[in-house]
């Protein structure tokens, strides 16, 4: 299939991403695409593996799906999302990992406020996400974000994990681990996983009730079509509203992006593991991902 995006992402929409940390961009990504993505993440729904949330929630969250899902695999390595990314940023780009959310039809569960930097060992100012849905959601359950927060100098705490009192000696070898500069969470958590394995790392502030207080903050959200991509950098406060009855699931598939500056960071309250293939190249704080090229290889250059 061809590689190219369904049109251009124009400098406007460039400058309202940098400026406001997130845009819609409309009828970007061919319907072919879309077909294939919503193949790949039904397969990844019906197979799922030790990093699907199989909980008590309907809601399924899946870590690193691609690596299973062969057309989620083919979207990550030959669609435009890539160029679609590296268009925004105006340089190179290299996959980090995905996730998907499927959310059953009737009364859509909300996503709650929070920020991807603190879930993985990762930070950077060109940190991006692209967020594909391959079903409609109206803006009571499509994403939100609030708008340039992207730019505070501010990490918050996770909202999933454990108290050391809960796992005294989980929270002890985390330590230890944190200590001696290796990722808290190691390569079997690829076997077996669960949000609620992470500790919380309490020296970060929680995140404030947004929520609760929505006319306090300036909350972007959009009405979302199939076709159309959310890009929103990683630091960036976002969620998803919800309580609306949709008549269809909900399945969307959220990439994340590497540019230049994002750097390799040990965090105590890492809650999703690193990709699988980084394990043995003991990355440090403070490396490039760049430094990493056979795990990380340029996905588009301008
Ligand atoms: O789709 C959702 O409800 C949440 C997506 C999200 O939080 C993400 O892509 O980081």
């Amino acid at each position: 299939m061809g590689m190219k995006a369904s049109r251009e992402v124009t400098s406007d929409e460039a400058y309202a991403f940098h400026r406001d940390g997130a845009v819609l961009l409309k009828s970007i990504l061919p319907m072919d695409w879309v077909g294939l993505l919503a193949e790949g993440i039904d397969y990844a729904n019906e197979n799922p593996d030790g990093m699907s949330s199989l909980g008590h929630s309907p809601l399924r969250i899946d870590q690193f799906p691609a690596d299973r899902s062969p057309r989620l695999k083919d979207v990550i390595n030959e669609s435009p999302i890539a160029e679609i990314v590296g268009s925004a940023l105006d340089g190179k780009v290299r996959f980090y990992m995905d996730q998907m959310f499927v959310k059953p039809a009737g009364e859509i569960m909300p996503t709650p406020w929070h920020q991807d930097t603190c879930y993985y060992n990762v930070e950077g100012h060109d940190l991006v996400r692209a967020w594909v849905c391959v079903d409609p959601v109206p803006r009571g359950a499509s994403l939100e974000v609030v708008r340039g927060s992207h730019l505070w100098n501010v990490t918050y705490r996770p909202a999933v994990g454990k108290t050391p009192d809960m796992d005294p000696e989980g929270a002890k070898i985390a330590l230890e681990r944190f200590e001696a500069g290796l990722p808290v969470i190691g390569p079997e958590s690829h076997e077996s996983w669960s949000y609620a394995d992470a500790f919380l790392d309490e020296t970060l502030p929680p995140i404030p009730d947004i929520a609760g207080s929505k006319d306090s903050y300036d909350i972007l959200g959009w009405d979302y079509e199939p076709g159309d991509v959310i890009l929103f950098h990683g630091h960036i406060l976002h969620g998803a509203a919800g309580g609306i009855d949709l008549p269809h699931s909900r399945r969307a598939h959220a990439s994340m992006w590497a540019g230049p500056d994002v750097r390799y960071v040990h965090r105590l309250g890492q809650v999703v593991p690193d990709p699988s293939d980084l394990y043995e190249l003991s990355p440090k704080t403070g490396q490039y991902l760049e430094e990493f090229p056979s795990v990380f290889p340029v996905a588009w250059a301008p």
